[in-house]
């Protein structure tokens, strides 16, 4: 069950009634359960801590409960760190909840099924918010689907939810959710709706702008330039693309960062980085918007037969989990190969983005 986004005649968009149907949806399920548990997206991004930090406010308030946040993988970005910080957020990891004792299982900014997701074997949740394109049948069985790919942001779906029906708002909420957006959306540049657009607006005047602008300078560890610098000699322009491997990473994050790093490059139609973590390869990939070829479809053949991969018509990613003592440079440049051919780049074309990387620095 999606529900739809009606425009009006004058081009505005009536969307109060679906955000107080989904509430109600939500209360009436929620009603009686006593220990909500909501799961974040895997390696959660300020969209899904945002959102999932929204939903906990808007149970603990109905429901008068304290749902618990649960995530998989890492927070590794630094910003990302520093928004936990700074707004209190508060988030357990998964493997310390014990499922059984939830009543109330809300997947947030994620789907059963897809990579990202990560609920043990066989579990159905009771109640998925996402904004991802669904794919074949991953909400069957979920009672209470709330997702709709016409937005940006999950945060933009669930503070449609507090301001269709009045809910107070705290600061700390609104922060979040104006960050969840502007990240996720790219500064409202990139899928973005008018929903999204009204939502943001709305929220705005209630964020504390100075927490985000102190999220968004959070500093960052040598590390990180050690892999800047790694990924940027290591990167290769083919055509109309520019792609790098970054190594080994000490967050999935990274990957995504330096996707949106190489793809200001003028000219690329598509960024495509990639780095392990914990053995696995991530793959990070921007696109152009209607060039004809999404980004989803090709993370999905990026992923292969062992991988999982998705994401929208301008940002992707995949996951390729290695196997045991399988050469990563073999893994990445199969991934890399992959790539190039679902994006149809030419490969004849391929040159160093800055310096061949086997050549030593000047000194
Ligand atoms: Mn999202």
């Amino acid at each position: 069950m999606s529900l739809e986004v009606t425009p009006r005649p004058d081009g505005a968009v009536a969307t109060a009634s679906n955000a107080e149907r989904r509430f109600r949806a939500l209360i009436e399920l929620a009603r009686g359960r006593r220990r909500p548990l909501i799961l974040l997206q895997h390696n959660p991004d300020p969209d899904a801590l945002a959102s999932g930090f929204a939903l906990k406010h808007l149970l603990k308030r109905v429901l008068r409960s304290e749902p618990v946040v649960a995530f998989t993988g890492t927070v590794g970005r630094a910003e990302n760190r520093a928004m936990m910080r700074y707004l209190k957020i508060q988030i357990v990891p998964a493997f310390k909840v014990n499922f059984r004792h939830h009543d109330l299982v809300v997947v947030v900014d994620t789907q059963p099924g897809a990579g990202t997701c990560r609920l043990p074997e066989g579990m159905v949740p009771d109640v998925v918010v996402d904004h991802h394109p669904v794919v074949g049948d991953r909400l069957a069985g979920v009672r209470l689907p709330l997702v709709d790919e016409g937005y940006g942001a999950t945060s933009s779906l669930v503070g449609e939810m507090f301001l269709a029906n009045g809910l107070a708002i705290p600061d700390r909420v609104a922060t979040a959710l104006v960050y969840g957006i502007q990240t996720d959306t790219q500064d409202l540049a990139r899928n973005v709706s008018p929903v999204d657009e009204e939502v943001f607006a709305r929220l705005y005047p209630l964020a504390d702008l100075r927490l985000i602008g102190r999220i968004q300078r959070a500093r960052v560890p040598q590390s990180y330039f050690r892999v800047m610098e790694r990924g940027l000699r290591h990167a290769s322009v083919h055509g109309h693309a520019v792609t790098t491997h970054l190594g080994e990473i000490e967050h999935s994050d990274l990957v995504a960062e330096v996707a949106d790093l190489l793809f200001r490059l003028e000219g690329m139609t598509w960024s495509f980085v990639t780095g392990v973590h914990a053995r696995v390869l991530y793959a990070s990939i921007r696109a152009l918007e209607q060039e004809g070829i999404d980004a989803g479809v090709v993370a999905r053949a990026v992923a292969g037969p062992r991988g999982s991969g998705g994401g929208h018509e301008a940002l992707a990613a995949a996951q390729i989990p290695l196997l045991a003592g399988e050469d990563v440079t073999a893994a990445q440049e199969a991934a890399l190969g992959r790539f190039l051919e679902a994006a149809h780049v030419k490969k004849t074309l391929t040159k160093p983005l800055t310096v061949p990387p086997d050549v030593p620095a000047e000194h």
